[in-house]
């Protein structure tokens, strides 16, 4: 079975096999050719900020079958991560085990399973650092819809889902028609909920502007007009999520989602974190990418937005520390508690 040979796969055995490896959702696409403009238009613009490895690839990720000749399926698959509603300074995804180890794990166990079955498929998978647009074949899969907030947003879970995609040179009996009816109509709440204006047209986000990018890649000084909209922001951001009318029935996601402790830490608390606690809190989850002096530089730029007075001490501390970044960073909070709020609450 393979490339050449007029073999289909079941598209309900693979289903299953999907689920049993511990994907909530999975659809099927034809790998058809990415329309370019999907992308160029983006990288255009400057939206891809200095996430370099964007361009990099970019004939890749519009065209799978340069990651496997004769192409022909693109599995996409979904994990739901949603866990609780407690507030967080860490976004959702990242408060439990990088999710990059469990949804490559169930990956692993479903080529595991594919090639007792089928040995002689050639495929590329991939989870979120790959050249394959997710949200893209989730979207032609079936899965769900991209919505307005730049998400892709699935009937079940609303968009607390993490991607994979698996590309396949076989094709299966069964294909999507496409994505999900587009449920935002005339919603724009997404839209004015985020604070630095980073949803710049519909779908697409300006990851220069977007405190997601800002508060887990970019190791330079966050700049300063985005700065005052980090109050309760320290890593990665779930406003225009939080906010989505669909998003408002979660189901609890599985285990291997479960926040870890580090995500009960106030902003005041991750600030002060000492090298101790990064070490026994932070291994495993997806914090690690800030590491200990880009965390304690979020929480410093955090605790001047919030203009929180209690934490004067704390960020004089601070700003005596060895690290540049989190110096400017507690200059800066230290000098917006000694300026009161304009006249827009900012
Ligand atoms: C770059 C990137 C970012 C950037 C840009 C965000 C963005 N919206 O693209 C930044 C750093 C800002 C970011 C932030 C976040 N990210 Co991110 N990110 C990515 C990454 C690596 C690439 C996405 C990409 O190519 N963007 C470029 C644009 C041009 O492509 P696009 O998003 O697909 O958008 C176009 C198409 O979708 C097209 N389109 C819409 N519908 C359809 C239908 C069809 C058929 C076609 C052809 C095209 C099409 O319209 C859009 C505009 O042109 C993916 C992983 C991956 N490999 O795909 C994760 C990914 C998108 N991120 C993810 C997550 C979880 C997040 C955050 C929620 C994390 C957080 N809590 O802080 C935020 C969300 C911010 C937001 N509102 O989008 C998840 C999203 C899960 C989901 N339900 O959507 C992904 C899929 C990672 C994963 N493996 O799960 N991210
Ligand atoms: S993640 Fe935050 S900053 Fe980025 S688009 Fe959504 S609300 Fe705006
Ligand atoms: S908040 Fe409204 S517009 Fe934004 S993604 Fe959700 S439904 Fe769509």
């Amino acid at each position: 079975m393979g490339a050449g040979e007029n073999v289909k796969l079941s598209s309900q055995q693979l289903t299953q096999w999907a689920h049993a490896a511990g994907f909530e959702l999975v659809g099927f696409a034809r790998a058809e050719p990415i329309p370019p403009q999907a992308l160029t238009q983006w990288i255009e613009a400057g939206f891809d900020a200095d996430l370099d490895w964007m361009r990099e690839r970019l004939a890749d990720r519009l065209d799978v079958s340069r990651l496997v000749p004769n192409a022909k399926t693109v599995i996409a698959l979904a994990c739901n991560y949603w866990h609780t509603d407690a507030p967080s300074p860490i976004a959702r995804y990242a408060r439990g085990r990088d999710y990059h180890y469990t949804l490559k794990d169930r990956l692993r166990a479903l080529r595991r399973t594919l090639r007792e079955h089928a040995p002689t498929v050639k495929d590329y998978g991939g989870v979120d650092a790959t050249a394959l647009m997710e949200k893209v074949w989730a979207a032609r899969a079936g899965i769900g819809y991209v919505g307005r907030n730049g998400c892709l947003i699935t009937e079940k879970f609303g968009s607390w889902v993490l991607l994979a995609a698996l590309v396949l040179d076989v094709e299966v009996d069964e294909y999507a028609r496409g994505p999900q009816d587009d449920r935002c109509g005339t919603c724009n709440l997404c839209v004015s909920a985020c604070p630095t204006t980073a949803i710049v047209a519909d779908a697409t986000v300006d990851a220069r502007l977007c405190l997601s990018y800002q508060t887990i890649e970019n190791e330079a000084a966050i700049p300063e007009p985005l700065r005052p909209a980090m109050g309760d922001v320290v890593f990665g951001c779930d406003i225009c999520q939080d906010v989505c009318p669909l998003n408002h029935t979660p189901l609890i996601g599985g285990e291997r989602f479960a926040p870890r402790p580090v995500s009960n830490l106030t902003v005041h608390q991750l600030a002060a974190m000492t090298p101790a606690e990064y070490a026994l809190l932070t291994p495993g989850t997806p914090l690690v990418r800030a590491k200990y002096d880009g965390l304690r530089r979020n929480a410093a730029y955090a605790l001047g937005a919030a203009r929180d007075a209690s934490a004067r001490d704390l960020l004089q501390a601070l700003a005596n520390d060895g690290n540049e970044r989190v110096k400017e960073a507690a200059a800066w909070a230290l000098a917006r508690l000694a300026t009161p709020p304009s006249s827009r609450g900012r």
